[in-house]
């Protein structure tokens, strides 16, 4: 039989070693559902439950596997659900590919049945190239061009492709006029930098007495290198939400996550510093920076496009981090000064206590914070771990401590709710032999978590270590909102809005095979976590925390605090739980510490 256009394109992706499509069905795409049956599956389409949930799927895949991820939807409404997962790996420079159905050719222009205009609708989101087949000779270079520009660019693409296109004989590009040939693979550069700029960086930093250094997820190739640059000048190291993993939390000099979920090390750094060293980061919150002007600063970034713009940078190096660094170590020379050093390791030990002690006050039923450091000790050394947006990325950006081959991400850049449980499935099948654990609030489990929870049913077996725990904070608000409210706008909760209904998430998760545990009394988190990194299967953690306990970084500045204070003042339902947990937590910051 004739090889169709939908063959080759199943083809063509085992040819690039794409594994894994996550999609779903819709007729604009059944010539392509059609040639995956004749393809025994090959590669393997992974079902959502929702093309949104599909494209976050191909995102944490891809941030899970370092590959291109590969999602799949029909025309109209299926590829109008992609876009929000879509817009998810373009913010966070995700390379993913989306492969969409749309009407045959012979209906196009006449407002048929899901007719949508693909290409204005993708034309933001897949700026980098968005194309539609539409004869047979096209598909291998609009195939091979979506893939390439996506890895090369790290951000998404998409291909159309007319429903009766599907169905054409593939016949493959000519050497004629007007015929565009094509071939696989790519072979990447290592950038490094020119002698010149990183003579002038090791001027910059060996002028330094007070290095600061923040990585982001560029600096993850780069992790002894920059440990070595950060032992040599004597600096600390603070990391953007998306390089969580790129550098250990055990090493003292690591004052942890930058920014409104950042640590109050991290905030003293960049208050204090005089040298800045960005690797790899695209950090935008330029007020937990140094003072414009404070700083000599310094920008190592592979992407020329992303460089110089977050703050007033003296020398703007684009290049491979792990490249650049080795170059420079040569050249720097040991900060003998060791007292910048030491301070920021003293705030550093301080802070783990302080993080520690606010994890162990008690709430009503059970403070969130306790949830994440009764981890922090039982981590596997090669856990994946994803927080969905809400309290939980906080309490995920403060007290996880990630050490050793851990890997994390989440929705750094969109923030958009729903990505958690279908980051852990794109792990799962990132690397089936490793566990994954997902923080979701009840509002994000209510929004996609509960579907995708049937996805997890029906993939799990085929997973060879079944472990995917997902801990949901349920606290029957949508609480990080109910909190920004409170500090940014001076507002009281409104019920209406924030209060959620209850939901018996450890029910729901026994009714589809999988283990399900609720937890109520703080004593029963430790045995938890045990119970369900030992389980032969995916375990929903049901974990009744307490609204109250604030998700306000602890250096929240004096009118944030005003402002809750009147919000509770005019009335807020919850204000006699607010007072007390935030108080009581507050209180950690100022009790003495071994150290202190
Ligand atoms: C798609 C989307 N809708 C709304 C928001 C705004 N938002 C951010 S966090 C949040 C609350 C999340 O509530 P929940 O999942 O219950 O977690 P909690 O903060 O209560 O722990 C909301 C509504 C968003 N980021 N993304």
């Amino acid at each position: 039989m004739a090889e169709k256009v939908a063959d080759h394109i199943l083809r063509r992706l085992r040819e690039w070693d794409v594994e894994k499509v996550f999609g779903y069905a819709g007729d604009g795409i059944n010539g392509l559902l059609a040639a995956w049956g004749r393809a025994e599956n090959k590669p393997m389409f992974v079902q959502a439950r929702h093309e949104e949930m599909a494209a976050f799927e191909a995102v944490g895949y891809a941030k899970f596997s370092g590959k291109v991820g590969v999602c799949a939807a029909t025309s109209g409404p299926g590829a109008i659900h992609l876009l929000n997962g879509l817009y998810d790996a373009k913010l966070d420079h995700v390379p993913v590919v989306a492969i969409v159905g749309q009407t045959a050719r012979s209906a196009m222009g006449g407002s048929y049945q899901q007719e949508v205009d693909l290409q204005t609708l993708f034309k933001d989101v897949a700026s980098d190239y968005v194309q539609m087949v539409t004869v047979p000779e096209q598909l291998p270079n609009v195939l091979d061009r979506a893939i390439r520009t996506a890895m090369a660019e790290r951000a998404p693409t998409a291909v159309i492709i007319p429903a009766d296109v599907q169905e054409l004989e593939y016949s493959p590009p000519t050497h004629e006029f007007k015929m565009v040939p094509s071939s696989l693979g790519i072979d990447w550069p290592k950038v490094t930098p020119e002698d010149d700029a990183v003579r002038r960086a090791a001027e910059i930093l060996n002028a330094g007495e007070k290095v600061a250094i923040l990585a982001g997820q560029g600096s993850r190739d780069a992790r002894a290198e920059v440990i070595e640059v950060a032992d040599i000048l004597g600096a600390g190291v603070a990391k953007a939400l998306l390089g969580k993993d790129a550098i250990p939390d055990d090493l003292p000099f690591v004052t942890g996550a930058i920014g409104l979920l950042g640590t109050r090390p991290s905030y003293e750094m960049m208050h204090d510093a005089d040298t800045l060293l960005i690797v790899g980061s695209n950090f935008p919150y330029s007020q937990f920076l140094p003072e414009y002007g404070q700083c000599r600063a310094i920008q190592i970034d592979i992407d020329g496009s992303f460089i110089g713009m977050r703050y007033p940078t003296e020398l703007n190096l684009v290049a491979d981090a792990a490249s650049t660094l080795r170059a420079l170590i040569p050249l720097l020379e040991r900060n003998q000064d060791r007292s910048w050093r030491n301070d920021l390791e003293k705030k550093v030990s301080d802070w783990w206590e302080t993080m520690d002690a606010e994890a162990m006050v008690e709430a009503d039923p059970i403070n969130p914070m306790r949830l994440f450091s009764e981890l922090s000790t039982r981590l596997p050394d090669d856990a994946m771990v994803s927080a969905d947006s809400g309290s939980a990325a906080n309490w995920y950006a403060r007290q996880l401590r990630f050490t050793g081959n851990m890997r994390g991400s989440l929705s750094g850049t969109l923030a958009t709710m729903g990505p958690g449980v279908p980051y852990g499935i794109g792990a799962k099948f990132a690397h089936p032999n490793r566990p994954a654990i997902v923080f979701a609030g009840d509002g994000a489990m209510q929004m996609n978590g509960l579907a995708e929870l049937i996805t997890v049913k029906l993939y799990w077996e085929q997973w060879s270590d079944p472990r995917l725990v997902i801990a949901v904070l349920h606290n029957n608000d949508l609480n990080q909102v109910t909190w920004e409210m409170r500090a940014m706008s001076g507002a009281p909760k409104f019920e209406e809005s924030q209060r959620i209904p209850d939901v018996d998430y450890a029910a729901f998760a026994t009714s589809l095979g999988l283990a399900g545990r609720t937890i109520t009394d703080p004593s029963q988190l430790g045995p938890a976590w045990d119970e369900a990194l030992s389980a032969d299967r995916p375990t929903v953690l049901d974990v009744h925390t307490d609204p109250n306990v604030p998700p306000i970084p602890p250096h929240a500045t004096y009118e944030q605090v005003k402002d809750a204070a009147l919000a509770l003042a005019k009335g807020d339902v919850d204000r006699w739980g607010v007072i007390k947990e935030g108080l009581k937590t507050k209180a950690q910051e100022f009790l003495p510490r071994r150290n202190g």
